[in-house]
Parts: structure tokens; C-alpha cells; sequence
């Protein structure tokens, strides 16, 4: 782990930016439902950039629609901010519950990449404004604002909240790269920082000479300069040599009805080096294997691509704040595979 040395003024800036992108002001009340010690739901704009425009703040202990939803409705929450993965749970739950979310203006979604397929239904799943909203640790956070075209709510991860943010996509040699073409997203700005505390050798790779911010991120810019995150530049599974984009394989795997969330993770392969894993949490019945299969290619994803193997599941690991943790699942693939193959 690196010490991420942020500042009193980084944070006071970030808030009062955040703040006026999200329109905050002593009406808003803030609905906490991420864990408030992570950069998001504290500051982007959260429980501080509410506090600072004179808004109120509600802590849920969850984010369960069992305890939040009664909350949204008690509290008249105005805007709350989501991980992908709660994002889904809320949609799935919502259209089978009457509890009164009426007073929820914006939600927020970020943090990982949210899919155009889900981002589509919040608006009439919820009958308010969805913002994606994709930050880092480091500083620099992108919104979608809020009277930004429908397209681009749904289909960008937003642009800096600052005039005062740089950023650049470079190629793997450092070039810069022009719209439209996916490049590894390096920054520069007011409230990001330019190096880890006490770092000197990480802080040589993860900075460039001038100070921008090697963030690796796969990302493009569209012509009205918002990002569009493609993966993280190892979210990748490398099939024999074949690269497959995890993401554009989700992707694909949620447009299945009995698809509720997706996450493909490479597995340990004998002959071809890595094999693709998808893990599944279905909705309802758990659709076979072959069937989910077939649907992928049916939507005409090359061969390669198809997941070699699919794995049912409930419920997928979390990091702290929630997001898919890509790292547990890769393990208990391979501790599956090795247990498997040292019975036969
Ligand atoms: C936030 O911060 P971190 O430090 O937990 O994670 C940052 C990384 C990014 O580099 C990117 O890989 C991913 O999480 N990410 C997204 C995303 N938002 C974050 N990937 C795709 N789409 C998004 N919308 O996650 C964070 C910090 C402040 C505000 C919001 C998020």
C-alpha cells in the first residue's frame, strides 16, 4: 500500500467544487449509504461537501434498499452515491417495493464502471437524475453534470470537475493521443497529488518528470472532452497471447435477462497461459452455462472471447467500499481449480 498525502486545501477545494457541480445547497440532504471513510461518499461531494453548503447528512449503517430505501423516504433524501454493484441491487429492488423515493433528485454512481445497460433504467427506475462519477484516490474526480444530454449521462464517466484539472492519453510509448482513440489516462491538477508519501522509487513510475499522474486507467475522450473508461490497463485476461477485455465481456453478459451482475476474471491455464472465468450473480433461476454461451456468441462475440467457464454465485467479494474485488475471485478460481485437480 502507498500513503496517498492529501492536504487540508486539497480537500476544501475538492468540496466546494464538488459541491457546486452537484448543485448542493442547505436543502440537500446527503444519504450515506458507501462507507463514509472512502473519498466518494466523503468528499465527491458527500458527507463534507454537503456539510460545507449547509445540507444535511444521513449515515445508514448499509446500503440494503431494506434500510435505505425507509430512510430516503423518512429523511426526504435529495442525493446519495453508489458503487456499481449496490447500484444494481437498487434497481433490481425498486420496482417491487412502495416506499416513497420521491424526494431523490440525483444518484450518484461510481467508482467502477457503471454499464450503459444499467445507467439506461435509473432514470425511470427512480424518476431522478443519474451522475456517474469517476475519482480517485489520488484527486483528480470526473462528473457527468446534471443537465448534460441523456447520451452522455449514460454513456461517459463525466469530465473534471475543474477548469484547473489536465489530462492527457498516452500510448504505451508516452504519445499523446487524440479523441476517440483508448489510452492510458495521466493527470495533473489542484487537488491531485505528485507522489505518495515517502515513495521515491514507486513515485518514479507512477509520475511522469513533469508531475502528471500515471493513474492506469484505460480511458478515451469523446469531441466534447468527456471520458469514457475502457478497463484498467490489467483488467485484461491473455488467452494465449489473445487479449480479452473483461469488461467488454460484461457487458455483453448483462444484456442477459437472468444476468443481475457480471465479473470475468482470468483463470490458470495449462496450454494457453490464462483461460476466462465469468462469475454470475443471477437473477431469479440461474441460467445454464451453454445457454449464456450461446447468447454470447448469438450477439456475435468472436470465439475467443466466450468464457471458458461460468460460475454461479450470490454475491461477489467486496473491497471496502464495495466495489467487486477482481483479486479475491481470481484466487478462489484458482484454489477451485487446483483443489479439482488434485481429487482426480
Ligand atoms: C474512487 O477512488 P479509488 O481510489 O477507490 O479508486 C480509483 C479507481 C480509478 O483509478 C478507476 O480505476 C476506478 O477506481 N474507478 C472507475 C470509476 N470510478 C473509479 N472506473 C470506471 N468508472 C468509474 N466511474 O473510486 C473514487 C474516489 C473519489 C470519487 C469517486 C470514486
Amino acid at each position: 500500500s502507498k500513503l496517498i498525502p492529501r492536504t487540508h486545501d486539497d480537500y476544501i477545494y475538492s468540496l466546494r467544487v464538488s459541491a457546486e457541480v452537484c448543485r448542493l445547497d442547505h436543502n440537500s440532504v446527503y444519504l450515506a449509504a458507501l462507507p463514509i471513510a472512502h473519498n466518494y461518499p466523503l468528499s465527491s461531494p458527500g458527507v463534507l461537501g454537503t456539510l460545507y453548503a449547509g445540507g444535511r447528512v444521513v449515515l445508514a449503517s448499509g446500503g440494503s434498499p431494506d434500510e435505505t430505501f425507509p430512510l430516503i423516504e423518512k429523511e426526504r433524501v435529495t442525493i446519495t452515491g453508489l458503487v456499481p454493484p449496490l447500484a444494481l441491487i437498487w434497481l433490481d429492488a425498486a420496482p417491487a417495493r412502495r416506499d416513497d423515493l420521491s424526494s431523490l433528485q440525483v444518484l450518484q454512481v461510481g467508482g467502477a464502471k457503471f454499464s450503459a445497460e444499467a445507467a439506461r433504467r435509473v432514470t425511470s427506475v427512480f424518476g431522478c437524475k443519474l451522475q456517474q462519477v469517476y475519482g480517485m484516490a489520488e484527486g483528480l474526480v470526473n462528473y457527468t453534470r446534471l443537465d448534460d444530454p441523456e447520451d452522455t449521462i449514460v454513456h461517459t464517466q463525466g469530465r473534471p470537475m475543474s477548469p484547473f484539472d489536465e489530462i492527457k492519453i498516452v500510448d504505451k510509448e508516452g504519445r499523446e493521443l487524440g479523441p476517440g482513440q483508448t489510452g492510458e489516462l495521466l493527470t495533473r491538477g489542484p487537488y491531485t497529488i505528485r507522489g505518495y508519501y515517502k515513495a521515491e522509487e514507486h513515485n518514479a513510475k507512477a509520475f511522469t518528470e513533469d508531475g502528471f499522474y500515471r493513474t492506469g486507467d484505460l480511458v478515451k475522450v469523446n469531441s466534447s472532452g468527456y471520458l469514457i473508461v475502457e478497463g484498467r490497463a490489467k483488467d485484461q485476461i491473455n488467452r494465449g497471447g489473445e487479449k480479452v477485455a473483461a469488461e467488454e465481456v460484461e457487458n455483453h453478459l448483462l444484456a442477459h435477462p437472468a444476468v443481475l451482475d457480471a465479473a470475468v476474471v482470468s483463470m490458470p491455464d495449462q496450454f494457453l497461459g490464462e483461460r476466462t472465468c465469468a462469475y454470475v450473480i443471477p437473477r431469479g433461476a440461474a441460467p445454464a452455462q451453454a445457454e449464456l454461451q450461446s447468447f454470447l456468441r448469438e450477439r456475435g462475440l468472436a470465439a475467443y472471447k466466450i468464457p471458458d467457464r461460468v460460475e454461479m454465485v450470490e454475491a461477489f467479494p467486496q473491497t471496502g467500499v464495495g466495489k467487486v474485488s477482481k483479486k479475491e475471485l481470481r484466487t478462489a478460481i484458482a484454489e477451485k481449480m487446483s483443489a479439482a485437480k488434485n481429487i482426480t
